[in-house]
């Protein structure tokens, strides 16, 4: 065979590591810049894949790489170790959830260290040990405290399989993101925390992560807070003392309201069909009995035919007093503006659907046939240069009658049968009639949001106890802060099976608890927390995962944080990272941190397939992790992984060559072993063409790593290697010094991907250990050809400047072009620069606020 051992060389350098200790965070002392760099958390709740495989080879590869450019460099790891999937998984087994989680997380360590990760193991954390989930008790007090936490009777998203309340982002396409059971709706008091009111500063603070998270997600975070602007508009409602508002994208279409829609199970249509006749009475409670057995994706489902029930009541328009009568219909939501419209049938599709089911009038206040803008029209000429009249001016508003065409007309155009409004545009109109209520006292400019509040408790055993007690009389306060943490009690002796209720509130000792005020008996709140909770502020644990005495050190928050590198599955796109994104502007709003994003830039892996879909027990595709540890062993799968394609893209386990990745390890580890100069050769000597493939590749590998092109890196890698065999066979030999760089440059840099082996080879090269530490070599320019690229400068999300840019230039250098440019200067106009965020070659971005 060729000698080379990848299992033996895996299990001496793991060793190595575990004795030295290489990898951990430099303390205060350490004067090198900081990066911090994440991989998401695993939860411990089956056995470690090729998808862990994958996302924790791409975290290596960016902690190593920070690392040789000469970062202190922050990576460490830790187990989201609460929720569902452990305590279903346990209770199948008829184990104990907590024994059976830190049974997996002990096998998740050793499968971590065999893959020869560079972590910090000084920083292990579990957000299911007391010493963590302390700080969400914390947490949650100090929401509560800002009024952030608070407890509502509503219509909660439920499991009936997990039998438990779900947050509105844990609900996919209807159906519970952990089991995929139909969800239902049922009317619970529980725990929200008050997501709501961030709602703009998370809409708005995207901006400053646009070219720094990928586009999908922040896209996907838009729709989700959803916010639209337009106004509330206040209709007196006949014999009724409140007038009703309803909120409308539309305000300047209100002279073409015909008719209003409110939603069936809000409270407002309740008791407008209390007034009604009692034949209505009748058929309103049999609508609201068949409503309610309807998904909230049925009831936006805009295909579907149009039901509703006339409540013989009617609402008078603010601005020319028409009686328009009142319906209550399932297309309108009742936790969405104000769960009432005004329906304005000729400019809104679901209202012309529900005006031709029902026959009501339909009013055309937009001419849309009309031009918009007052712009010449471009005459078109024919070939001999002559004009081209048209034929006809187009349409005519008779054409498009949306009564007839049962086409609404949503398209700009003129204001008709308006009043003031006549003649005016849209945007116009809009800011006219706005002006109009608001002057009148009926009106005003108005947003609306998708977001609703984040609803946290959660009717299971293996979560943390929400630190709240509710006293004999009806009054409910926090756990004094000295009984924190309060601990979950032993699962011993309670049912943990899923019933709807706590299980805790079966745990007799644990729920008898004192008044702290009066001493009178009382209980503790029986639900536990989301886990999302947890996780949203984890990665500022990991600062100072030992301190008893508060959640994070603001001090190590001010030297780490934000997170550098986050990375991670998509499938976080909401959830997870929007929660982070919260709990992060609360921290600062606590002045606890000074900044409020926790993530500068985020890298989503793809997804890891077998027989075309993912990895999974259930599904009987999984590749195990712990098993390919040993064979083919951990260089050959990070190496293979990271060079099946970019790092976003989806992998298919079937078309990754394991074998290739094994024989490029051999020939790279066989180059080391044939190199006969001595160390500490002088480099600027040899071989001149191989040593402009040595210094390329270290002038371009920056990049490729800056860029997630992982696979790029490898492959030319692979070529540098390649290169240096010819010199080693046919050229001037082995004891080229020319050799000797390459090789060095090729387990410096292989050091990204197959650390073992790279560190096996630096040793053969004649150097102590380790060659994770070891600098990156700086290329020499005289062997580099340059090419240039556009550079572009934002501030606070604008963009201000471009630049001419070596293709391979490095952060600290574009950092000080951009800093120094006249133009970015000129648009800071003194300001001073507060964050700055660079990605080479390319985008620069300044904060000042
Ligand atoms: C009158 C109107 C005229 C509207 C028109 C639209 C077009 P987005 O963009 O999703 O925010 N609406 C308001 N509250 C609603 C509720 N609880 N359930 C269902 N629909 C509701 O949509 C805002 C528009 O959706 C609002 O503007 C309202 O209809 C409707 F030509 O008002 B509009």
């Amino acid at each position: 065979g060729s000698g080379f051992d990848p299992f033996a060389i895996q299990q001496k350098w793991q060793q190595r590591w575990e004795e030295a200790d290489p990898f951990r965070a430099g303390d205060e002392g350490d004067t090198r810049p900081r990066k911090y760099v994440l991989g998401m958390f695993p939860y411990p709740s089956g056995d470690l894949h090729m998808g862990h495989a994958e996302s924790y080879a791409y975290v290596d590869i960016v902690a190593r790489f920070w690392r040789h450019r000469g970062y202190n460099v922050l990576n460490p790891i830790g187990w989201d170790s609460f929720g569902l999937p452990a305590e279903n998984a346990a209770i199948q087994r008829g184990a104990d959830p907590r024994e059976w989680t830190y049974a997996n997380i002990a096998q998740h360590k050793k499968s971590f260290r065999e893959y020869g990760s560079s972590y910090d193991w000084s920083r292990i954390l579990h957000t299911s040990d007391p010493e963590y989930y302390h700080w969400n008790q914390w947490l949650f007090q100090q929401l509560y405290e800002r009024d952030l936490a608070y407890r509502k009777e509503s219509p909660v998203n439920w499991c009936p399989n997990d039998q438990t309340v779900l947050a509105n982002e844990q609900v996919v396409d209807g159906h519970c993101e952990r089991c995929g059971a139909e969800v239902i709706k049922k009317k619970l008091t529980q725990w929200y925390f008050k997501i709501t009111a961030y709602a703009d500063r998370l809409l708005d603070d995207l901006n400053q992560l646009e070219g720094f998270w990928p586009q999908k997600v922040i896209r996907m975070q838009r729709n989700w807070i959803g916010r639209s602007v337009g106004a509330d508009i206040d209709f007196e409602i006949e014999g009724r003392a409140e007038k009703v508002t309803v909120f409308s994208t539309r305000p300047d279409t209100l002279h073409g309201a015909t008719f209003m829609v409110v939603a069936p199970d809000s409270d407002l249509a309740a008791e407008l069909a209390a007034g009604a006749s009692a034949e209505v009475r009748m058929r309103f409670q049999d609508y609201v009995d068949s409503v309610a057995r309807e998904s909230e994706i049925d009831r936006q489902n805009t295909e579907r035919p149009k039901t509703g029930v006339f409540l013989e009541r009617y609402a008078i328009n603010p601005v020319n007093g028409e009686r328009l009568p009142i319906w209550a219909a399932d297309y309108v939501l009742a936790d969405y503006g104000h769960g009432a419209v005004m329906a304005v049938p000729a400019h809104d599709q679901r209202d012309l659907d529900f005006a031709r089911a029902f026959d009501l009038p339909i009013t055309v206040v937009v001419d849309t046939t009309a031009p918009i803008t007052g712009a010449i029209p471009v005459i078109e000429t024919d070939d001999d240069g002559e004009p081209i009249m048209p034929e006809d001016s187009g349409p005519s508003l008779a054409d498009v009658d949306p009564a007839r065409t049962g086409i609404a007309l949503t398209g700009e155009g003129r204001m008709i049968h308006s009043g003031s409004l006549d003649g005016l545009s849209k945007r116009t109109a809009i800011t006219r009639i706005i002006e109009e209520l608001e002057a009148a006292g009926t009106g005003r400019a108005a947003k609306s949001y998708r977001l609703r509040d984040w609803l946290i408790s959660r009717q299971r055993f293996w979560g943390t106890p929400i630190p709240m007690i509710h006293t004999e009389d009806g009054r409910i306060v926090p756990v004094p802060a000295s009984e924190l943490p309060l601990r979950l009690p032993d699962a011993q002796g309670l049912d943990l099976a899923p019933r709807g209720t706590s299980p805790l509130g079966g745990a007799d000792h644990w729920i008898q608890t004192t008044d702290p005020e009066t001493g009178r008996p009382a209980r503790r709140d029986p639900d536990t927390m989301d886990t999302f909770v947890d996780s949203s502020w984890y990665f500022l644990r990991f600062l100072t995962p030992n301190d008893a005495t508060q959640a994070f050190s603001p001090r190590e928050a001010d030297r780490w944080a934000p997170v550098d590198a986050y990375i991670g599955g998509v499938e976080h796109a909401i959830l997870h990272l929007l929660y982070a994104r919260f709990i992060t502007k609360v921290l600062f709003d606590m002045g606890l941190i000074d900044f409020t994003e926790p993530f500068t830039s985020l890298v989503n892996q793809g997804m890891v397939l077998l027989g075309g879909s993912k990895m999974s027990k259930s599904k009987g595709n999984l590749v195990e992790f712990a098993a390919s540890m040993r064979d083919p062993g951990a260089d050959v799968v990070r190496v293979a992984i990271a060079f099946s394609g970019p790092a976003e893209d989806d992998i298919n386990w079937e078309d990754v060559s394991t074998t290739g990745a094994q024989k490029f390890l051999a020939r790279a580890w066989r180059v080391a072993k044939d190199v006969t100069s001595e160390p500490d050769v002088v480099w600027a000597e040899g071989d001149v063409a191989l040593r402009r493939v040595t210094h390329r590749l270290l002038a371009d590998a920056p990049g490729l790593i800056e860029q997630t092109k992982f696979n790029v890196a490898v492959a030319r890698l692979m070529e540098l290697v390649n290169a240096t065999r010819k010199v080693i066979d046919s050229g001037a030999g082995p004891a080229d010094p020319a050799v000797r760089e390459a090789a060095e440059a090729t387990a410096m840099i292989l050091d990204l991907f197959a650390p073992h082996t790279a560190e096996e080879m630096w040793e053969m090269l004649g150097y102590a250990p380790f060659v994770g530490l070891v600098p990156w070599r700086h290329p020499d320019p005289t062997l580099l050809v340059d090419e240039t690229v556009t550079a572009v400068v934002q501030i606070d999300g604008k963009v201000r400047a471009t630049l001419e840019v070596s293709a391979r230039i490095d952060s600290a250098a574009l950092e000080a072009h951009a800093r120094a440019d006249a133009k970015v200067q000129r648009a800071l106009a003194g300001r001073e620069i507060t964050r700055a965020v660079v990605r080479p070659p390319k985008v620069v971005s300044f904060s000042t606020h």
